[in-house]
């Protein structure tokens, strides 16, 4: 009955749910979790992960609660970073590439026009190259779920300009995610790249504080970013993939059997995710053309030889060092 009104309250939106975690523990559950993430409810990553919870928290008779807070509402990424270390959450859904500011080896499955097909970044992902991203934040004591979330192969939006090759990227002010990587690719193409948190993209492109942005499909339609975008180059410049972060002292307090339903449900959602975002790679082109956006398909060789050209690809071999590199083009075949 304690759980019904629970739920009525958050169902009612009369209690938001960072609200009832300031109150401690929920009416019931033992163990009250809380998962951050940056995307809205409404992506399938968000979505997904919810159900997860909901699942976890039933299958466990009410054992573990493990509140999602979507859209950034328990702060930006750096601050749920600091926050998922020093266990003040439990779990943090974040990009792999913002993760490489502190896990330089995550920033791997983002290597610019590395990946050609999502078959060929899976298998890398489900395989050696995911292992030694893992590895990575195992080091740094972050534990993952055992499968990458997905948020996709990334595009670029623009208010001013379409982009057919890396010249129209000249001087370009665009949003970029916090990470080196998108820095670092972005002025290779002459560009002038800000990093903004997600939840003030927006606005940043509403009121022209930046021309462009660029993120998957998926993100730019929960985001809602085709209101204030005109133009959208299908570039798949780079491939996003969101781990799903455990604080290490509290997985270690979990009882077995709940670390074991946590991992269970959480690959599962996992899994499904993927394959809502299969589905909306097809189907999101065409209505973002009728959210009335402009989309073009540039060749993308030419850009890939710029960044060779400029050196992009040997500098971040030496950054990750030789052998995650050889990982990478294992899969991928040469870059530099
Ligand atoms: O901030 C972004 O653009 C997003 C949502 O794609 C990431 O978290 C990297």
């Amino acid at each position: 009955m304690m759980n019904l009104n629970r739920r009525m309250l958050l169902a009612g939106g009369l209690v938001a749910p960072a609200a009832l975690a300031a109150c401690g523990k929920g009416p019931d559950a033992e163990i009250v979790w809380r998962l951050a993430t940056n995307l809205p409810i409404t992506h399938p990553l968000s979505a997904r992960m919810k159900e997860a919870a909901d699942r976890v928290y039933q299958q466990s008779n009410h054992r573990l609660l493990i509140e999602v807070y979507p859209s950034s509402q328990l702060g930006s990424d750096a601050d749920t970073l600091a926050q998922v270390r020093a266990g003040a959450i439990q779990m943090l859904s974040i990009s792999g590439l913002i993760m490489s500011i502190l896990v330089p080896v995550t920033a791997l499955s983002g290597i610019g026009f590395a990946f050609t097909d999502r078959q060929q970044l899976f298998g890398a992902m489900d395989g050696d190259l995911g292992d030694v991203i893992k590895k990575g934040l195992a080091d740094h004591h972050l534990i993952t779920t055992p499968k990458v979330f997905e948020s996709g192969f990334r595009q670029i939006t623009t208010s001013t300009r379409q982009i057919n090759s890396p010249a129209d990227l000249r001087e370009m002010k665009i949003r970029v995610p916090l990470g080196a990587l998108w820095t670092s690719m972005f002025r290779s193409f002459g560009s002038s790249p800000t990093s903004i948190n997600f939840n003030e993209v927006y606005s940043a492109l509403q009121t022209h504080v930046v021309e462009g942005q660029e993120n998957p499909l998926a993100v730019v339609d929960t985001g809602k970013l085709y209101e204030v975008q005109r133009y959208c180059a299908l570039t798949n410049h780079m491939w996003d993939g969101f781990w799903l972060l455990q604080n290490q002292e509290a997985l270690e307090k979990l009882p077995g059997d709940l670390r074991d339903l946590v991992q269970l449900e959480f690959s599962n959602a996992a899994d499904l995710q993927r394959a809502d975002l299969a589905v909306l790679a097809e189907t999101l082109p065409a209505k973002m053309q009728a959210e009335g956006m402009t989309l073009n398909t540039p060749e993308t060789g030419v850009f890939r030889q710029a960044l060779r050209d400029v050196g992009f690809y040997a500098q971040w071999k030496e950054r990750l060092g030789d052998q995650a590199w050889r990982t990478l083009e294992n899969a991928v075949g040469g870059l530099a």
